[in-house]
Parts: structure tokens; sequence; C-alpha cells
């Protein structure tokens, strides 16, 4: 019995690998294994004899069985450090060739971020919502109905209803706008917030992409006003521009969601076909305006006889254009990566909250 017990622990001890160890297992406790026929052996034995070898014979089965069961651990978590040693990755080394070379911050993500940051300034926070909106908030809670021919002009993306649903299908938004109507219904007023993000419209030119990014401004409180609006307006592109007290003319214009409404021009000129900002006696309009129609704020749950506030619109990949010179809109959305590093900026250049670029 000993020298069963000193065989099979040595070659348990010694096999290399899992294989092996089940040869070993076969062997020794298998159903035709060794100890199982010397187990079968105790019939022929006097009981005397079975209770003495009986007892020694489970107990040695027992303890080549434990021994299998650590030894397959053992080799198990060896082939798993083997492994590991093997697939070591430092993923603090740098890249080789062309991953090494770093990116770069798109224009509209840069200017978002200017954007934002002149407005913190100024006590705007940033509010974002959902870009697929149901009909109500893209358009009804904006005093767009149905009929209202705005609907029609706006090029709306309608997302598809299963058959037999026949509810208003849901919109990709088409301005951030419904942004506000949902932060009024969360936050009340008085509030002061600026909406940044994606919006859609079926249209492709090359002044229009179908995606396209907003940002959208909104102050409510008890008696803000259309001064309020301007004096924020041309705070605003002065520090965005780095043009000191750049003018704006306000036009007379019509929103279905502001009462009055402007269209805003910054002051400009042309010269030799160059666009020079702030200057001269030309006007470039740059974004729409006006005080918050009272049926909105009624919609987003505001008393339009206790709140009253300005709101605002302007594209960014517009003003991105005309800040950076970037000539056609179409290529913002190509991925060329040319055009992102001719147009990318560091992301070492992070906006300032005074506005303007540290690099
Ligand atoms: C609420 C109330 C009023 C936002 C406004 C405009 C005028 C506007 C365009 C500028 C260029 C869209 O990107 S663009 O094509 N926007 O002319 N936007 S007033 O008015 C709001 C918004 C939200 C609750």
């Amino acid at each position: 019995m000993d020298d069963l017990r000193n065989k099979y622990l040595a070659a348990i001890a010694d096999a290399g690998d899992e294989a092996s160890l089940e040869t070993l297992r076969v062997t020794a406790v298998g159903k035709k294994g060794e100890i199982s026929l010397k187990m079968r052996e105790l019939g022929k034995m006097t009981p005397d004899e079975r209770q003495i070898a009986g007892p020694k014979l489970n107990a040695l089965k027992d303890e080549i069985n434990s021994a299998l069961a650590a030894k397959k651990v053992a080799l198990a978590d060896a082939a798993l450090d083997e492994r590991l040693r093997g697939e070591w990755l430092d993923v603090t080394l740098p890249g080789r060739g062309a991953a090494r070379g770093m990116g770069t911050i798109h224009p509209v993500s840069q200017v978002m971020d200017e954007v934002a940051a002149i407005f913190a300034d100024m006590g705007f926070a940033v509010a974002e919502g959902p870009q697929v909106e149901s009909d109500w908030y893209n358009f009804d809670a904006l005093n767009i109905p149905g009929h209202h021919p705005a609907r029609a002009e706006m090029d709306t993306f309608y997302m598809a209803r299963s058959e037999g649903d026949n509810r208003p299908p849901h919109v990709l938004r088409t301005h951030t706008s419904p942004v506000q109507i949902r932060t009024m219904e969360a936050q009340g007023a008085p509030l002061r917030i600026i909406a940044p993000g994606r919006v859609y419209r079926a249209d492709y030119d090359q002044t229009h992409t179908p995606m396209f990014h907003q940002i959208e401004g909104l102050a409510i409180d008890r008696d803000i006003s259309m001064a309020n609006l301007k004096w924020v307006l041309e705070e605003f592109f002065s520090v965005f521009f780095g043009l000191d007290g750049i003018k704006t003319r306000f036009r007379a214009s019509h929103f279905p969601f502001t009462e009055p409404s402007a269209e805003v021009d910054i002051q400009c000129s042309w010269v030799d076909g160059q666009l020079r900002l702030g200057e001269g006696d030309g006007w470039l309009e740059v974004l729409g305006s006006g005080m918050v129609h009272p049926k909105v704020l009624q919609a987003a749950g505001v008393d339009p006889a206790a709140w009253q506030g300005f709101a605002f619109g302007m594209g960014i990949d517009r003003i991105a254009m005309l800040k950076y010179g970037i000539p056609d809109l179409r290529a913002f959305f190509d991925s060329d990566l040319r055009w992102l590093r001719h147009y990318g900026f560091s992301a070492l250049d992070v906006p300032t909250l005074q506005g303007g670029l540290n690099g």
C-alpha cells in the first residue's frame, strides 16, 4: 500500500501538464485503475483482512484524488501565469508611426467650447436634451402648430412608427429649442441657459448640411428686456471675435416662438474680397432672436404674467467658418484627415473663461 501511495504521489507531483495528469488519474483511480482493482480484491479477503485493508484503500483513494485536484489547480495557475507573461502589454508605451500623431479638436467642438466659456462668464449654464424629439417639444410647445408653414419649411426628418400606430411620429430635432422647453419645465424661472448641439434638416447644398450645430440662448427673469439681449450679444461677439465694441444691427423679423423678433447683423466690410468684421459700413447676418412668446412660456409651465425673457439662436458651423476662415461647410463633416489637421485645434489650446484662446 505504501509503495502504491509513494508511486502515485510522486508521479502526480512530476506531472507536467493536464493531459499526463488525466492519464495518471485513469491509471490510479479510474474504473480499471490500479487502486480500483485492489478494491475489487477486497471481496476475496477474509473479513479480518478486509477490515484492515478496506479503510486503508479508501483513505489512499481519497488522498490520491485530493493530490490530483490540487495538482490540476496548480497546473492551471501555472498555465495562466505563463500566458500572462507572454501577453504582457505596456499600455504606456508610445504608439508606432501614424498612431503616434496627435489628433486635433474639430473646429465645431472648439467653437462650442469657446462659446460656452464666454456665456458661462455671463452666468449661462449649458443645457442638453435628446436629438430624437416628440412633435410637442420640437413644434407645438414652440408655438408651431400642425398647420403652421414653419413646420413644412423646416424639412423635418420623421422617425418611423410601427404599423397601426397612428400617433404623430417623433422627429430628429430641427433646432435645439426643445432643450429650453424641457429645462424650463424642469427648473422653472428664473433661468439663464445656452443649448448647444446637433440639429437636423433635410437640406444639402454649399451652405446647408442635413446635420448641423446650433447654439441657442435663453434668459428668463422678472424684467429681462431686448436691451439686455443687445448687451449680451454685443459682449459675446466682441469676446468671440476678439474685437472691442463690435456693433450690431437689429432688423425686425418673425419667428413663431418670439415676439417681437429680430435678426441680428454684425458690422463688417469687404476689402479685396476679404471679409473684415467689426469695421466699415456693411452688415453680416449672424443670428435670430427675440422676446420669448408668452404662449411658449405658458407651454413650458412658466407664468407669462410674472416672467419674461429673451432667446436667440445661431449656427455654430457658420460662426466657426467666419472666425477661422473656413470656406466650405460640407468639408466640416467629410472626416478628411488633411482637413482636420489643417483646421483642427491643439487639445492644449483650452478656451479660457475670459473667452478667446490661450494658445
Ligand atoms: C425657446 C424660445 C425661443 C430661439 C431662436 C432663432 C430666433 C433663429 C436660427 C439662427 C440660424 C437657426 O441655426 S439657424 O438656422 N435661429 O433665428 N432662434 S429665436 O428662440 C427660442 C428658443 C427656445 C423656448
